[in-house]
């Protein structure tokens, strides 16, 4: 049977250009195969063949112009197609609406067949159920009208307070409040104990916590300047111990192993494990944030400086939680994927109190709860303390975070109290207890354990007469041995463990500890303690004391470190429980295989004059990646990451072919379900499509671009952003990625002061370059012509993904349509195009008097129209040149004039700016669509006059003639600061750079555009 295919519907597109032909007459293919590509002046998308058979006819050819409903071409359909042709969308959603009413109806007909008489329990946690009794409702619900009646509201309200949190007590979790008591989530009798061995898991911590404390005492002996903390692990020591103990699963060749992100400041004690797991020794614990000379230990968890330690960069407050949650949701995209297998694997993060404070703590929450990450585990340590004092003295940084994680989702898991106090709060038949606790304020909390038992036994329980009762026969050691619930091994492994069985929910564990623990009086619950970094004699003493270290007072006095023998139980226990886990933590290892770059061939359509034809360079770079969807090696790791902005960039033909991940799939038929390029969401989607969220995009992005070491699989992530909202709005998060060694691009669309033409200010760009290029690792360009992106962008695959560099691309395109010329014949052309730049062209006709133009970006174009009229007007002769990387040539001409200055006997280098410029004739002018900052860059290492313009000053918005008329980097102002420019050298005449400022109008009283 023979079937028409037709254009689909492209939306709003009429005579939209056939770009290329995927299929001849003969081929047999199948269905959903791309059949041609169509290009509009904003995007370009493949049409599927809605058919599987052989191709009879092609009725359009390359350059025709379709409309809706044109015939493609016509297809001997196979015998079977009638039953394979999709359902229309409409049909199959009536199915599946059908088929789930159907399902429902069977269910509730199972349920009220049978009854289940031993329901109960699960009844009571539900809270929409059914009523199941309605009489014994009817019961309350008289006796709280009775209430009402004889006391009144308020007396109304206090029972039903009471009887939610006695139902909480009970362990029932109902109904939904923003807080709970401010007692242990987990009820004494529902806390799964630890098989290990606690004596000697406590003799371990003793020594982990001295070894921490003894680093940091003795690096800052040494150099004073050095500083490092000793408050924090003291504080989370059996946060950390307990998951390394029982939890936290490495990787190895048989499992993939969970991620723990170590908040920043608690590395000592991170480093202190490792030397009792034999994995660090003394000198190395010695070096302690002595990172210059190879083998020092770095001040905090960075991967960069300790490349088979650290797996994630923290210490920058509120991205470590971040970075978390995209971290687990981006495992489970590889896994939806089915990239990697779905191991059970873990992320956990700790994190501090004060660091809550940030932003990006609490800002990407909901998404964890929405994408229903229970792979992901944050562990609040709430020591109530940051740097400079309480984090709420006046409130409850517990409730509060409790709230703020219940709101959004998740499963909140307090651990408040420790073990001593099981019998307090179980014997506190009034209430009381409960309610001092609520009452009491973290300033309190945290003053009362700077103190001792008698002010507590004063301050606390002498709130109220049966507090004071409760305690009467507790000594003020007694009391001031009650201790809080993250010091408690037995409470912390039963909140883990919960936590690691929970389901369809995020959880965090919102941890009760002391700043400084067992620091004695200059450190424990002090204002000061987060810069206690020397302890005096006899607070060292004090601190052995407490945790019982084997040493004696003069070891004391040299702060030695202590290890026990290797047959020591202690050892034999950490090394075995580390075995048991599937070996050490952290550790960052990578067995990933490298991705074979695509063959040099794929662009070679980009290398070819696109004629009359105007495009964009991010028109270019999305045709590009429509190629590489066609690799087969590269296809499935390509990770688009775009916030909101697809329709933007031209990037929305992306959404059916290779869909938007969504855990859930789609669940509705989205508005445009006829369209060619409607919104399709898919369990196994391609897309990133993260909102309008840069902060999270980036995450996701650094996620990606570091699967090779947390995953073991290479992927190719490709951020496509605003340029503007790139660096400068996720900057740190940018240096983190440096830090992570993360691999892949980072496209700064609508670049460029000057392309963007009507968003004005906050959307113009003339920056992002400069802020790209102080990180070391980040490799930048801002090409012109899509011959230069293609060959860029191929040497980014081979150089990251092939080859393994720890490198990033950062890469800028344009919104800026121009047709673009083929590539340079000349052999050093794509060299030129990899280290900066090439002579693009030459204008030679007068022989008398030349000027070197470099251009970057869309601004090289004006340079070329300037070239031609120098020539044509004024005689002047020019060559030119397209600068793709300022940022690469000014780290090459750093290099040479290093090894130049440190090799002063030595035949001398030569910089590749010198290279291209040293023989040239002329004084050079450089202009790109950048503050002048970026093409001063290469001012140094040229023995030539070098004068540059640019766009520096707040952008506005007008057309792109005027705003670059208003910068002065327009073709008219290059000619008339040209021929100033060679007037200045004495080259020609002053006449004629006076006569072109009039000639073009130039008002040289204008101010700078930098003042305006
Ligand atoms: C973005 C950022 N801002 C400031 C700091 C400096 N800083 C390091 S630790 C710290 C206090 C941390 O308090 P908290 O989060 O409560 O951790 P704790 O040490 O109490 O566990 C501060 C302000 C930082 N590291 N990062
Ligand atoms: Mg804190």
């Amino acid at each position: 049977m023979s079937e028409k295919l037709l254009v689909p519907d492209i939306g709003e597109f009429e005579k939209v250009e056939v770009i290329e032909l995927l299929v001849k007459v003969g081929d047999q293919i199948n269905l959903n195969d791309p059949v041609v590509t169509i290009e509009s002046d904003k995007s370009s998308v493949e049409i599927p063949s809605t058919v599987s058979g052989k191709i009879e006819s092609v009725n359009i050819k390359v350059g025709d112009k379709v409309s809706k409903g044109d015939i493609l071409l016509s297809i001997e359909s196979s015998k079977e197609s009638p039953s394979e042709k999709p359902i229309p969308k409409d049909t199959e959603s009536i199915i599946k609406q059908a088929e789930s009413v159907l399902k429902n109806e069977k269910k509730e007909e199972a349920s009220q067949q049978s009854p289940a008489p031993e329901k109960k329990q699960t009844i009571i946690q539900v809270t929409n159920e059914n009523d199941i009794d309605p009489l014994e409702t009817q019961d309350w619900l008289e006796s709280l009208s009775a209430v009402v009646e004889k006391d009144g509201n308020q007396r109304a309200h206090f029972l039903i307070k009471e009887l939610i949190n006695k139902a909480y007590q009970e362990g029932a979790n109902i109904p939904y409040t923003q807080h709970t008591p401010y007692i242990n989530t987990i009820p004494p009798e529902a806390e799964v104990k630890s098989n290990g061995d606690q004596n000697i898991e406590r003799r371990i911590r003793s020594l982990i916590r001295w070894n921490a404390a003894a680093m940091v005492v003795r690096a800052n002996k040494k150099f004073p300047e050095l500083g490092g903390h000793i408050g924090t692990f003291a504080s989370a020591a059996t946060l950390y111990d307990v998951g390394m103990n029982h939890f936290w699963r490495a990787k190895n060749n048989k499992f993939g192993g969970d991620l723990v992100y170590f908040q920043g400041h608690s590395a000592p004690g991170i480093y202190a494990r490792a030397f009792l797991e034999g994995r660090l020794n003394e000198k190395q614990l010695d070096s302690f944030r002595q990172e210059v000379k190879p083998g020092g230990l770095s001040s905090y968890p960075h991967p960069w400086l300790m490349p088979k330690f650290w797996q994630f960069p923290t210490v920058s407050m509120g991205l470590g939680p971040m970075l978390a949650i995209y971290q687990a949701r981006y495992m489970k995209y590889l896994i939806n994927r089915g990239l990697i297998k779905d191991e059970g694997r873990k992320v956990w993060a700790f994190l501090g109190d004060g660091e809550m404070d940030e932003p990006e703590s609490l800002g990407a929450i909901g998404l964890a709860s929405r994408e229903k990450l229970d792979n992901l585990i944050f562990v609040i340590n709430c020591n109530l303390q940051r740097l400079d004092g309480p984090v709420r003295g006046n409130g409850k940084i517990i409730q509060e975070l409790e709230g703020s994680f219940r709101g959004a989702g998740w499963n909140v898991i307090k651990v408040i109290w420790g073990s001593y106090w099981d019998s307090l709060i179980a014997n506190d038949k009034t209430g009381h207890l409960v309610k001092a606790m609520n009452e009491t304020v973290d300033g309190e909390y945290q003053a009362m354990k700077a103190r001792d038992g008698a002010y507590v036994r004063e301050k606390f329980f002498g709130k109220y007469p049966e507090t004071q009762e409760l305690v009467s026969s507790l000594s003020d050691k007694d009391i001031w041995r009650l201790n809080r619930g993250g010091h408690d091994p037995h409470k912390v492994y039963a909140a883990y463990d919960q936590a690691s069985k929970n389901q369809g929910s995020p959880t965090v564990i919102i941890a009760k500890t002391i700043k400084g623990y067992g620091m004695g009086k200059t450190g424990e619950s002090v204002n000061t303690t987060h810069q206690t970094k020397k302890l005096d004699v006899d607070d060292l003493l004090y601190y052995r004391d407490r945790f019982d270290v084997p040493l004696t007072d003069d070891q004391v006095k040299n702060v030695e470190y202590f290890k026990p023998d290797e047959k020591s139980p202690e050892i034999k226990y950490i090394k075995e429980r580390r075995m048991n886990l599937g070996g050490s933590l952290p550790e960052r290892t990578t067995y990933a295989k490298p991705i074979k770059a695509p063959a040099k061939d794929i662009f070679d359509f980009m290398k070819v004059s696109t004629g009359e034809k105007e495009m964009s360079t991010t028109m270019a770079l999305v045709r590009m990646f429509t190629n590489l969807l066609r690799d087969k090696n590269v296809s499935p790791r390509l990770v688009p990451i775009i916030p909101d902005e697809a329709r933007t960039f031209g990037m929305e033909g992306f959404f059916q072919k290779i869909g938007i991940y969504a855990h859930e799939g789609q669940k509705y038929e989205p508005e445009d379900s006829a369209q060619l390029s409607s919104y399709r969401e898919d369990k196994s989607g391609q897309v990133l499509e993260e909102g309008i969220n840069e902060a999270g995009a980036m995450s996701s992005w650094i996620a990606a671009a570091t699967a090779y070491t947390n995953h073991d699989i290479e992927m190719i992530p490709i951020y496509i952003f605003y340029s503007m909202f790139g660096f400068q709005r996720i900057g740190d998060l940018a240096w983190a990625a440096g830090d992570s060694q993360a691999r892949g691009f980072l496209i700064g669309a609508t670049a460029g002061r000057t392309t963007l033409a009507g968003e004005g200010l906050q959307h113009q760009d003339g920056h992002s370059h400069l802020i790209a290029s102080t990180i070391p690792n980040c490799v930048t360009y801002d090409p012109t012509f899509h011959y230069e992106l293609a060959v860029i962008f191929r040497e980014g695959l081979r150089r990251m993904h092939e080859k393994n560099e720890n490198i990033f691309y950062y890469i800028t395109t344009m919104n800026e349509n121009y047709s673009h010329p083929g590539m340079p014949k000349d052999k050093n052309c794509e060299e030129g195009i990899l280290k900066g730049m090439y002579k693009i062209k030459e204008f030679n006709r007068y022989g008398k008097t030349k000027i070197q133009l470099l251009g970057s970006g869309t601004i090289l174009r004006e340079m070329m129209s300037a070239a031609e009229i120098l020539q044509n007007e004024y005689q002047i002769d020019s060559e030119i040149w397209s600068v793709t990387s300022f940022n690469e040539l000014r780290k090459d001409g750093m290099e040479v004039e290093r090894y130049n200055l440190l090799n002063p006997d030595k035949e001398q280098k030569v910089s590749f700016v010198e290279q291209c410029l040293g023989k040239t004739e002329g004084p050079i002018m450089a202009a790109s669509d950048y503050m002048r900052m970026n093409s001063d860059q290469i001012r140094p290492y040229t023995n030539k006059s070098f004068y540059s313009l640019g766009t520096d000053g707040y952008g506005r918005s007008d057309t792109r003639k005027n705003l670059r008329k208003f910068f002065e980097v327009d073709k008219e102002h290059i000619v008339a600061y040209g021929l100033s420019v060679l007037a200045k050298e004495q080259l020609i005449a002053s006449k004629y750079a006076k006569e072109a400022i009039k000639k073009y109008n130039i008002d040289g009283s204008k101010p700078m555009p930098t003042k305006l």
